[in-house]
C-alpha cells in the first residue's frame, strides 16, 4: 500500500454544511478509490494525539475544539501517487490561497475550517490510517 494511500479527514464544518457528498464525488471523480471510511465524534485525546505535531503552536488550541466541535469522516484512499495528487486536489491550506476548482477553495471558510485534512507523506498517510482503521476495516478491492 505504501505509495499508493493517503488519509483525509472530512472536518465538522464541511460536514454541518452537509459538502460530504460534493466532497466524496470530487474525490472519486478524481480517481481515488475509497478503501476504508467512517464518520464519529473525535474525542479530545483522540484529536490531540492525531495532531500532536502541533503542539504547542498557536492554533493548537482552536484546532483541538474545533475538531471536537462535531462528527468527522475519516477515509482511507487509494490512487497511484496518491499524498501528492490528494494534496492537488485539496489545495493550499489556506481556502482563500487555494487554486479554483480546489476542495478547500470549494468548501473551505478559513485556515481552520478548511474542509478536509490530508496526508503529507506517504509515512504519515500510513500512520494516519492505522490511527483510525483495522486491518480488517481496509478494504483493497
Ligand atoms: P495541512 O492540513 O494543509 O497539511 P498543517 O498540517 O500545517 O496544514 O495544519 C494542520 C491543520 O491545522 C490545518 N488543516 C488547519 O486546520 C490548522 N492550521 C494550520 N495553520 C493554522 C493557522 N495559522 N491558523 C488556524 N489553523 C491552522
Amino acid at each position: 500500500m505504501e505509495g499508493k494511500i493517503t488519509f483525509t479527514i472530512v472536518k465538522p464544518s464541511a460536514l454541518s454544511m452537509n459538502y460530504l457528498g460534493p466532497i466524496l464525488t470530487k474525490i472519486t471523480d478524481s480517481g481515488f478509490r475509497v478503501i476504508a471510511i467512517k464518520m464519529l465524534h473525535l474525542s479530545k485525546e483522540q484529536a490531540t494525539a492525531f495532531y500532536a505535531v502541533h503542539q504547542g503552536q498557536p492554533f493548537f488550541e482552536g484546532l483541538i475544539s474545533f475538531m471536537t466541535s462535531g462528527p468527522v469522516v475519516v477515509a482511507t484512499l487509494m490512487k497511484d501517487n496518491a499524498v501528492a495528487d490528494f494534496r492537488k486536489i485539496i489545495g493550499a491550506t489556506n481556502p482563500e490561497k487555494a487554486e479554483e476548482g480546489t476542495i478547500r477553495k470549494l468548501f473551505g471558510i478559513d485556515m481552520q475550517r478548511n474542509a478536509v485534512h490530508g496526508s503529507d507523506s506517504d509515512e504519515n498517510a500510513l500512520i494516519e490510517s492505522r490511527f483510525f482503521f483495522a486491518e480488517n476495516e481496509i478494504f483493497q478491492y
